[in-house]
């Protein structure tokens, strides 16, 4: 039975980030809660657009849904709010009995201030745009400019204000997205007066104390005497980190809900070199995580968006953002059916949740970033990850927080992989027969729609010494002893087959044994939970 003990007066409490030995766990209503989410397309976030979002999420099985909260919307006209949408995009989601993550698109969203109000976004003088080394203006707004900050704050806290008046007692909204993908394409950063001013500055102590110089220079002193050829990237993304940390700390202290920011990725796996155009400079990647955390300290947590389905480069930026000081978080993953199967590997590394970006009918496809598709068939190879998690996903949840889950995506060389677990190894292979080896040509996936796809994920829980939890789908998994002297090898003991009721309650369907059980744990199209029980002679 699915039952554990929250720590003593957790129950009803607000949302919070809960971090333990370098793991983390987001608590909802008092208990870790892992997002399974549906972010919905940038303009669906008006009363009418909800209505193509409500029955994606339905058929995504998601349990919490990402939507923009655009500064435009709340505040047209200076001074004068207008919360009709949240109003009804709470009130619907409560119906639906599904949470909410907000996002607050505002000055920067995908860098550019479009989602800021038309009084702000034309108006240079009170609302400086950053300037290039040839005194020109580009089309981001300057993290240097005091009126737009001041502005966008004024914003934002009265949005959580709001928040705070219609949603305190029910918790409905469970995290907050503060910006969307900041930093600057096409310039390093803002070389107007005051921006150069602080860049001859010194590098502040809190910046010093986190952020190592990648080549040998000064201990202290101005930005570019401690960080050399990194200097303007580090100073953009200090001057963008302390901008949107200053607007989260305003926002908490009206309304304290977890905040973070996510991330246009740079190259996971090509090695660092000073920012040369290849991505957008001054935003939280992998390698100014610690600028974040020193410059922006009421942002939990740093994530990434992943859109590039190169298995080798999303592993890597897995690794890079799952840190013991920043709990990893996806609040967008392609919609693409190829990227399904990333969803094993990243709730298996214990992360807060997962959300494929795009999950409503809106008549949009986000080809060639993610689906071609705009219907159910988009949406369904999610689907169907999430209904095997859904009924244990507070379970889950707990399980991450404790340390025992491990997950893993078919790599695009489609090799075997190994998870180690105490006192036992996982071996997870792809692209088997159901009774027999790889070398016998040819299995299920092979067929349309999706030949020659890989589409494998395998996601396990240890629960106890010798038990297992395994959910997945195009994979076989087997288990190999660690043995002690005088012992031969496993077995398995038993394998249920099984589903959980409407109360929560495991259901065993059938055991498997005989041919299901003979070359390993087989799992196809349609993703499966097994219980696994094993033992050594
Ligand atoms: C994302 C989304 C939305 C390998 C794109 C991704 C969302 C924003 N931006 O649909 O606009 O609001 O966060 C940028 C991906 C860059 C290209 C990567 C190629």
């Amino acid at each position: 039975c699915f039952m554990f003990s929250a720590p003593a007066g957790a129950a009803s409490s607000a949302p919070r980030l809960v971090e333990r030995d370098g793991r983390f766990a987001l608590f909802v209503d008092g208990a870790p809660y892992l997002m399974l989410g549906a972010q919905v397309h940038n303009s669906s976030n008006h009363p009418q657009a909800l209505q193509k979002v409500w029955p994606a999420v339905a058929d995504a099985r998601a349990n919490t849904v990402l939507v923009p909260v655009a500064w435009e919307q709340i505040e047209p006209v200076e001074g004068r709010f207008d919360f009709s949408f949240l109003d009804t995009l709470v009130r619907e989601a409560r119906q639906r009995q599904v949470r909410l993550v907000l996002l607050w698109f505002a000055t920067w969203k995908n860098t550019s201030p479009q989602y800021a109000p038309g009084w702000v976004k034309f108006d240079n003088r009170r609302f400086p745009r950053m300037v290039g080394r040839d005194g020109k203006p580009h089309y981001v707004l300057s993290p240097f400019g005091d009126q737009t900050l001041a502005a966008d704050k004024r914003a934002f806290v009265a949005l959580m204000g709001h928040l705070k008046k219609i949603d305190e007692a029910h918790h409905t909204v469970i995290m907050v997205q503060v910006q969307n993908e900041v930093g600057s394409y096409g310039l390093v950063r803002d070389f107007g007066p005051t921006a150069q001013a602080a860049f001859d500055k010194d590098v502040p102590a809190e910046v010093l104390a986190r952020q190592k110089p990648r080549s040998a220079g000064a201990a202290s002193g101005s930005w570019k005497a401690v960080y050399g050829d990194y200097a303007d990237e580090y100073f953009h993304s200090w001057a963008t980190a302390r901008y949107i940390g200053d607007i989260a700390r305003a926002g908490r202290e009206v309304y304290d809900l977890p905040m973070y920011v996510n991330n246009a990725l740079r190259d996971s796996l090509e090695p660092i070199a000073p920012w040369n155009n290849n991505f957008a400079s001054g935003g939280p990647t992998y390698d100014v995580i610690d600028i974040y955390k020193a410059a922006a300290p009421k942002i939990d947590i740093v994530s990434p968006d992943i859109y590039n389905p190169a298995s080798a480069q999303v592993s890597a930026t897995l690794g890079h953002f799952q840190r013991r000081d920043n709990a990893l978080w996806v609040p967008e993953i392609g919609n693409a059916a190829v990227y399904a199967r990333f969803l094993y590997e990243v709730i298996g590394r214990g992360a807060l949740g997962v959300s494929p970006f795009g999950l409503d009918y809106a008549d949009y496809s986000n080809f060639p970033l993610g689906s071609k598709l705009t219907d159910q068939r988009m949406v369904e190879p999610f689907g169907k990850v999430f209904a095997a998690f859904r009924p244990i996903q507070r379970q889950w949840a707990q399980w991450a927080f404790e340390g025992r889950t491990r997950g893993v995506a078919e790599g695009d060389d489609g090799a075997d992989q190994l998870i180690t677990f105490k006192g036992w190894k996982a071996r997870v292979s792809f692209g088997q027969w159901q009774f027999g080896e790889k070398d016998w040509p040819g299995n299920a996936k092979e067929a349309p729609p999706h030949a020659g796809q890989r589409l494998g994920g395998v996601a396990i829980a240890q629960t106890g010494d010798d038990e297992f939890v395994v959910v997945g789908q195009y994979a076989r998994v087997r288990f190999e002893p660690d043995l002690a002297p005088g012992q031969l090898g496993s077995m398995l003991a038993r394998v249920e087959e099984g589903h959980h009721d409407i109360q929560g309650q495991w259901q065993v369907d059938r055991l498997w044994n005989g041919d299901q059980v003979d070359y390993g744990l087989n799992l196809t199209a349609t993703p499966l939970t097994l219980k696994v029980r094993l033992g050594r002679y």
